[in-house]
């Protein structure tokens, strides 16, 4: 029994290799578990989740001024609170909805189908690495007003970046390579700002550049960070979320055969994938006081890491959680990706995600177009499934075989 022994980590390889393996041990012997090497609380209960995510007064996002700040270059929006972030959250908000949102889901349609072309005579993409990664970053690059070109240097510094904030130990070595990749970045955009403060365009770098807060502009060091944030968050989650939509629906063949007869499924389908496995698994917050949990007292100052894969397979808060079901009545799909989501994929409260309809928007615009290409895809010969990553999870790789298109 994993959990009940002692020397259970969260932080070991047995759970790195399969963490859903130990969640009803956690959510029902430790749903407070406390790993000393990182000095971290771990709380695997959807209800013990929702109330740190939505009780601002008790719990903060200071500890994002460590986990996230030194390498966005200044501070996110989810570390802001009050007027600030109200104000700025309305900003980028307004950068991924209305007509920015439509012209957005042009571009990434033709970005996708430009990164499919050479696959699809060939009868075999791996869906991760030639198809999802790339095109998680191009469309982020779109949405930026970023030259596409630079794909691959943006996606080795998104890399660095992403492995700073997701990292739960890092070696010095480690650490300077993160901050390099954020140093080069920084100045990478540094004279795109200064360029997009002359001459704005659509683009939500030029958006940044041009808004007002409290009637003056943004510094370079504010809109660095948010750019910098955008680029994390639009990035890191995409490519694993279309992979294990794909993974779940090739797993559950009458599934799969009702999204392709009706793609309004789509929708339901890229919910229950963000519930069953949400590719953003950790959500720090840091305790302002002492708080109790299941009897255990979490400590004032302490940091507590939100379970989410954990929570959103909580029976208290969903029928037969361990099953992958679009049809599920205790879903809620049209508030899926609304502030009134029952699965906290997105997170909950204050700080929800920004992008959830941007998400939504580009997965679902992504899978409708793929379908009818995939023509009967399965997992390739041989291919071996494997995940990584312990706070955003996703398959390694996903090579799927498919009907050749001549
Ligand atoms: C960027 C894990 C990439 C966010 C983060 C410091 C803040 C925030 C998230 C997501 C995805 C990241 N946290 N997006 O979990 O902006």
């Amino acid at each position: 029994m994993p959990v009940v022994n002692p020397n259970f980590s969260v932080l070991s390889d047995d759970f790195a290799a399969d963490p859903y393996r130990y969640f009803a041990q956690l959510r029902e012997q430790a749903p407070v578990h406390y790993e000393p090497a990182i000095d971290s609380y771990f709380l695997s209960r959807y209800e013990d989740a929702k109330r740190v995510l939505t009780d601002h007064e008790a719990f903060t996002t200071e500890t994002l001024q460590v986990r996230a700040e030194p390498v966005m270059r200044g501070p996110v929006l989810a570390q802001m609170t009050g007027a600030e972030h109200t104000a700025k959250r309305k900003i980028v908000v307004r950068g991924f909805t209305g007509q920015a949102l439509r012209d957005q889901m042009r571009a990434i349609h033709a970005n996708a189908a430009e990164l499919m072309g050479p696959f699809l005579a060939q009868g075999r993409v791996d869906l991760v690495n030639d198809f999802g990664k790339p095109l998680a970053v191009h469309v982020t690059l779109d949405v930026l007003g970023l030259d596409r070109q630079d794909w691959q240097q943006v996606a080795a510094w998104h890399s660095g970046v992403a492995e700073f904030i997701t990292s739960m130990t890092l070696t010095p070595e480690r650490r300077r390579h993160c901050m390099d990749c954020a140093e080069q970045l920084e100045a990478y955009l540094l004279p795109v700002i200064e360029q997009r403060r002359h001459q704005p365009g659509d683009d939500l770098i030029s958006k940044l550049c041009t808004a007002e807060f409290d009637g003056i502009a943004m510094s370079d060091r504010d809109v660095t960070a948010l750019i910098i944030n955008v680029l994390a968050a639009s990035t890191e989650p995409a490519d694993k979320t279309l992979a294990l939509l794909f993974k779940h629906l090739i797993d559950h063949p009458e599934q799969m055969a009702q999204v392709r007869r009706d793609p309004d499924l789509l929708a339901a389908a890229i919910a229950e994938t963000l519930r069953y496995t949400p590719p953003v698994q950790l959500i720090p917050r840091q305790a302002g006081k002492n708080s109790v949990f299941a009897g255990v007292t979490v400590p004032a100052g302490a940091t507590v890491f939100c379970m989410i894969g954990a929570a959103n397979r909580d029976p208290e808060a969903f029928a037969a959680p361990d099953a992958f079901d679009i049809h599920r009545p205790d879903l809620g799909t049209a508030r899926s990706f609304t502030a009134a989501a029952q699965h906290l994929a997105f997170g909950t409260g204050l700080h929800q995600c920004v992008g959830a309809a941007f998400a939504r928007a580009e997965i679902e615009t992504v899978a409708a177009m793929l379908l009818p290409q995939l023509d009967q895809v399965r997992y390739s010969p041989g291919f071996r499934y494997r995940e990584t990553g312990l706070y955003t999870r996703g398959p390694v790789s996903l090579s799927l075989d498919f009907t050749p298109v001549h």
